[in-house]
């Protein structure tokens, strides 16, 4: 008997005789009441259909799944799969939980189909996640990738139960996201003229009905998308559309180049936090999330020092260095959320700095100068998110050591992203509990196309959501060895191009 290859591990599993079989796609049968599971439901169904219709596959009658809610004090997304000879059994107590039972069963669908039969070994799935944010970023501004790219990529991550998707929207080189009070950010923002393609421009904007259409999309698939907009440093392209905005006043240009800029947001103009104010109205009516991203990495402080609006701000606040200015944005920032609704994310530079503005408590800290940033700022009682560039975190980085691998800064191997832990063994139980988990980065300075993104996510990615769902005692390199090229297989299935070399 075959046995379940699934990836990420479920936490238990439970072999029966028999096979459920059946010629041609199961009828889903939504048995909860009023249908909540209804648009789960749907996406399954058009997921499995996406895949067989090129096989032939025809819809049957005689063989069901059937959704089942279930109450009780669980974790929202846990699910309980039970495939037997009658049929499939999917019991969640949310839609949430229903849909990870479902890509679980996806898999299992996948590896399963043998000439016009599907044929799945019986037994009975129980599972649920070991931390509630398991994430991957991309980088939509070092590159431009589409909207139908961006889908079939989240369509591909919920296979492995990732549920959050950080967009990264906005940096040097180049500023997506339309924001109506501020019409230049799209309109000159956006667009690039790059050394690489003879000066030729490139670039642009997300429209606000792309925005929602991903949003949408990721929703159906219980995928939470949290934007970010990367403020006040890497800005270049705010600064080359309203270059008032800066300390010098210019002249600026949405960069081609990569690396850290001189030039950021001035501290001391008020516009600055006006433009803030419009932006995260922006992303408050475009994104449910609960979060926003604010940047606030690898700011340069030397403008400030030299700039009078800003010595002017460092008076009037009584701070006498001007990287102290870089915490009062952040906690400005902050609290402009708040008043939104929606808590700041900072990426780990916003735990610096903070003598004179300590940084607001509900700040989340994304760690990713390695894990420091995210023990120091859990000790101090914040909440983390765990992507160390050191720790295999960092899909930009090469996925094998050869100058013919895609990528640049390091080498990362599967093995290296598997062995991400994101609760460090000097954490104490309270910082510990404070870890929400963790996710993998793409950066996109040297990803041309939405081919070697997937390239340099997979299979890296299906490591790092195992470590981010699965139990930690059952994590076992050597037994996920044996899983992924079954689970490359159904990827290769769905149209993602893989890395494929030694996982070593
Ligand atoms: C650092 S990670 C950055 C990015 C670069 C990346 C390249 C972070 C918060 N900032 O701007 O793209 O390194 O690996």
């Amino acid at each position: 008997m075959s046995e379940y290859t699934i990836i990420p591990r479920p936490v238990s599993i439970k072999y029966l005789p028999g096979s459920f079989q059946c010629q041609g796609i199961p009828q889903i049968a939504d048995s909860s009441d009023a249908s909540v599971f209804r648009n789960e439901a749907a996406v399954f169904t058009g997921q499995v259909i996406k895949t067989f219709t090129q096989e032939a596959f025809s819809r049957s009658s005689d063989c069901n799944i059937s959704l089942i809610k279930t109450e009780g004090p669980v974790a929202e997304e846990s699910y309980c799969l039970d495939i037997n000879p009658d049929g499939i059994k999917v019991k969640a107590p949310s839609g949430a939980g229903v849909y990870r039972g479902l890509q679980s069963l996806r898999q299992l669908f996948l590896s399963e189909y043998r000439d016009g039969t599907l044929s799945v070994p019986c037994g009975v799935i129980e599972d649920r996640p070991r931390f509630s944010w398991r994430g991957f970023m991309l980088d939509c501004s070092r590159h431009f990738f589409s909207v139908n790219f961006i889908k079939h990529l989240l369509d591909a991550l919920s296979l492995q139960h990732i549920n959050i998707f950080h967009w990264h929207l906005t940096d040097d080189q180049g500023w997506r996201l339309p924001v109506k009070q501020y019409p230049l950010l799209a309109e000159i923002g956006a667009k690039r003229r790059d050394h690489r393609l003879h000066g030729e421009f490139y670039g642009r904007f997300y429209t606000e009905e792309e925005i929602r259409d991903i949003v949408s999309f990721a929703s159906e698939r219980h995928i939470e998308v949290v934007p970010e907009v990367d403020l006040p440093g890497h800005t270049s392209s705010v600064l080359a559309a309203y270059p008032g905005l800066g300390c010098t006043g210019g002249p600026y240009r949405v960069e081609d180049r990569f690396g850290v800029f001189e030039d950021v947001l001035c501290a001391g103009n008020d516009e600055t936090f006006t433009l803030a104010e419009a932006v995260f109205d922006t992303l408050a009516e475009f994104f449910p999330s609960r979060y926003v991203h604010i940047g606030g990495d690898e700011v340069r402080f030397n403008r400030w020092a030299n700039c009078p609006k800003c010595k002017k701000r460092m008076a009037e606040e009584g701070i006498s260095s001007p990287s102290q200015l870089q915490s009062m944005i952040t906690a400005r920032y902050a609290q402009m959320l708040r008043r939104r609704g929606k808590t700041a994310i900072g990426w780990d530079e916003v735990l610096e700095n903070t003598e004179k503005f300590p940084l607001p408590e509900d700040v989340v800290v994304m760690s990713w100068r390695g894990s420091e940033g995210g023990k120091k700022a859990s000790a101090l009682g914040h909440r983390v998110i765990m992507s160390p560039c050191d720790n295999g975190c960092y899909l930009d980085h090469k996925t094998f050591d050869s100058p013919d691998e895609p990528g640049r800064l390091g080498i990362d191997t599967v093995a290296k992203s598997y062995g991400m832990e994101p609760v460090t063994s000097d954490m104490d139980e309270t910082a510990a509990s404070l870890v929400l988990g963790g996710q993998g980065n793409l950066w996109s300075e040297v990803i041309y196309s939405g081919k070697i993104a997937e390239y340099m996510t997979f299979p890296r990615i299906c490591a790092i959501a195992e470590t981010l769902w699965s139990d930690k005692n059952a994590k076992n390199l050597e037994d996920f060895a044996k899983r992924l090229p079954a689970h490359q297989r159904r990827l290769d299935m769905l149209g993602v191009l893989q890395y494929r070399g030694p996982l070593g």
